[in-house]
């Protein structure tokens, strides 16, 4: 099947809730991609950061096949042989207590939203019903109904109410703002250590210790979504390392599959997930014995491959590189690891044509809020191959 049909198979019988660039790709290893017509292309944008440790990755694609040839799913209403090794090699390697695995991103954010909220009742006396979480603005934490209703984008919201209430917007990287908004009812505070949607935001120096002392004095939950910065993508295991705290609840996702199958996760100290009983939670794929063996696999892979250390070597030398680029339209570079957004100047006419020309170089990139463009390239990307990328990017952007 040539690109063409592709495309028209997905316009006739897909729901246009995205709109793709038109390549239509059919084969992935490391760091590269191909399409359908045979053109290979870098990809610098990782599933957004879900293929941290490469296309189909030999040793995590083993593990899948192997297990998918002995038990693929059980429901928890049995235990399973894998579940148990999957939450003792996950809470050794982030120094958690307590493991809540679901699927998707957005399905740990939901999860987190709810212990939270009990927590709040059982733990704080909170009156029933009457849990706060504060949020940031332009924050991105999934596209379910309660998540969009926090969202202050308004692409995101519009059409989709009535929303969940019990949640208030703070500017991120405000400290004084957390601590003006809280009240006895605020439970917990959910934010991204890096903002990846809103155009890779970095707060400032010490913004997550701050926020990390404020939850503690209060007696509030942090909950840091690492869905996106988390396993590797900023040069450390979690981005929270960076300022040296821990949150009490953990969200991941994405590369903790490799890209192979949707696993997500909410770490935790005991204190917040404890307050969960039987029946209080749970979904039908959540901690399946499959999933439990790629992200085994994934996690191990990522270590053991010195991939993190990888991302923060070659995202330190792809950030001095971008930086060295001489062109006007270049307004910011900022990242951290290999997470990387380059702004534009509002007069280079807009992300999406240089996204577009990058990709007939070889080059597949996605812009954000129109003129950010988003570098993220799996984490096992090698120094010869960024070179090749900041001559794409130079070209282009000059
Ligand atoms: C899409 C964005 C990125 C996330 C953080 C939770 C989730 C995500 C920090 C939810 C998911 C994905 C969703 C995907 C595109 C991508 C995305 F552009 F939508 F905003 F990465 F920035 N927290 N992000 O980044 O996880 O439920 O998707 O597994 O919606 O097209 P999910």
């Amino acid at each position: 099947m040539d690109a063409y049909q592709a495309i028209e198979l997905e316009q006739t019988y897909g729901a246009h809730n995205y709109q793709p660039m038109d390549v239509v790709l059919c084969r992935g290893e490391g760091v590269w991609v191909w399409d359908v017509a045979g053109n290979k292309y870098l990809d610098c944008l990782s599933a957004y950061s879900a293929v941290n440790q490469g296309h189909c990755h030999p040793r995590i694609m083993q593990a899948m096949i192997e297990q998918s040839r002995t038990l693929t799913l059980t429901s928890r209403a049995f235990r399973n042989d894998q579940l148990g090794l999957f939450y003792r090699d996950l809470c050794r390697l982030t120094n958690s207590h307590k493991v809540l695995p679901m699927n998707s991103g957005a399905e740990a954010v939901e999860t987190a939203i709810k212990a939270v909220r009990k927590w709040g009742y059982v733990e704080k006396g909170v009156p029933e019903d009457e849990a706060e979480i504060i949020v940031c603005g332009n924050n991105f934490h999934g596209r379910t109904i309660t998540i969009v209703g926090f969202s202050t984008n308004e692409n995101s919201r519009k059409g989709f109410g009535p929303f969940t209430p019990g949640f208030k917007i703070i500017p991120f990287g405000d400290v004084a703002a957390l601590e003006q908004v809280l009240t006895p009812n605020t439970v917990g505070f959910l934010v991204e250590p890096i903002q990846g949607e809103a155009g890779v935001i970095i707060p400032p120096d010490g913004y997550l210790k701050a926020v990390r002392n404020i939850c503690q004095e209060n007696k509030i939950v942090l909950i840091l979504d690492e869905i996106q910065t988390g396993l590797g993508r900023t040069g450390k295991l979690l981005a929270e390392a960076h300022e040296e705290i821990e949150a009490d609840l953990t969200l991941i996702g994405k590369a903790l599959s490799g890209g192979f199958y949707p696993v997500s996760a909410v770490l935790s100290n005991q204190a917040v997930l404890g307050v969960l009983q039987p029946g209080d939670h749970g979904s039908t794929f959540g901690g399946n014995p499959l999933a439990c063996a790629v992200s085994r696999m994934a996690l191990k892979v990522l270590v053991e491959e010195g991939m993190i250390e990888n991302a923060a070597d070659m995202g330190a030398y792809f950030l001095d590189g971008l930086k060295q680029v001489k062109s006007q339209k270049i307004k910011e570079v900022r990242g951290k690891g290999l997470m990387i957004g380059v702004e534009l100047d509002t007069k280079a006419g807009g992300a999406r044509s240089y996204c577009e020309e990058l990709m007939t170089r070889g080059l597949l990139c996605k812009e954000t809020h129109d003129h950010i463009i988003r570098f993220a390239p799996p984490l096992v990307i090698d120094r010869e191959t960024i070179d090749w990328a900041l001559e794409q990017i130079e070209a282009v952007l000059k």
